[in-house]
């Protein structure tokens, strides 16, 4: 039995080819699997579970086709797609989970996240981040026209990429202590996550007991023809190699 995990697919109507990547997984690889973990940013960005569009609803169809075919489905929030919600859970079958989570999968103990919580130093970010995360903001904004949610997305989207260009790659980096004391909170052996967008394996010591290492397994973010997907088996974890399809 295998697992899979994804993050940062960013998915849009503008990046088509990304989408039929991920559609293509979806019928080929992921039916094989126990489950598929989506560790966030699935989306490009998310406005409410009321936005439709033919893209949209092939991205549901092809997630409720999966479930249907009991494929269980994992979803935790990214810091794009943080307000898809329960009608979109409800829609797909796939299940919500909370931004911290563990399971432990051939006697490992998984910790998986989105990652940007782990990006502390980033202080701009995390201000934003509570900001939007408080319910009474959510409420408010998603009960605002399409259109005008549209317009506000897009002038955060614009803010975040301007403020980008004036941060460090360090400070939008994990924090190394931060990270180390989540992973030896849950007393993980893995932890998995994505939002750096660098697809790697580090193996870090924990600081109590330095004797004691965990693998931090980043997912890389998806580009066309070039998705990133780490799968867990009895063998162990490996990224799958770019997955064969007809042209
Ligand atoms: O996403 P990415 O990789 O570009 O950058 C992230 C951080 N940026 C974000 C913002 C998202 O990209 C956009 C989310 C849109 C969601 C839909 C709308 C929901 C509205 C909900 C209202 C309740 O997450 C970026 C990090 C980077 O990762 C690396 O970790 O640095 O953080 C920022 O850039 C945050 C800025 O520093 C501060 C944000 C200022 C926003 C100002 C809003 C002004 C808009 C005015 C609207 C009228
Ligand atoms: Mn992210």
């Amino acid at each position: 039995m295998s697992y899979y995990f994804i993050a940062d697919l960013h998915l849009s109507e503008n990046e088509p080819t990304m989408t039929a990547d991920f559609l293509h997984f979806l019928q080929t690889e992921a039916p094989q699997a126990k489950a598929l973990y989506i560790l966030g940013d699935l989306f490009d960005f998310w406005i409410g579970d009321d936005e439709n569009s033919p893209f949209i609803t092939e991205v549901k169809h092809a997630l409720r086709h999966l479930t249907e075919q009991g494929v269980e489905c994992y979803f935790i929030h990214g810091n794009r797609d943080f307000l898809l919600g329960k009608r979109f859970a409800a829609a797909t079958g796939i299940t919500l989970l909370p931004s911290y989570h563990t399971l432990t999968l051939y006697d490992k103990k998984i910790l998986l996240c989105h990652g940007d919580t782990l990006c502390i130093d980033d202080v701009k970010y995390q201000q934003f981040r509570r900001k939007v995360h408080q319910k009474w903001r959510q409420r408010l904004f998603l009960c605002l026209p399409l259109a005008l949610r549209l317009h506000i997305a897009k002038q955060i989207r614009a803010k975040s990429q301007q403020e980008k260009g004036a941060k460090s790659v360090t400070m939008m980096d994990v924090n190394p202590t931060f990270t180390t004391q989540m992973a030896e909170q849950y007393q993980a052996h893995w932890l998995i996550h994505g939002h750096t967008h660098r697809q790697g394996v580090h193996k870090d010591k924990f600081l109590e007991k330095s004797d004691r290492l965990f693998y931090r397994i980043v997912l890389g973010d998806w580009h066309p023809n070039r998705p990133s997907i780490l799968q867990v088996d009895e063998q162990g974890f490996h990224f799958l190699d770019p997955i064969e399809k007809t042209p």
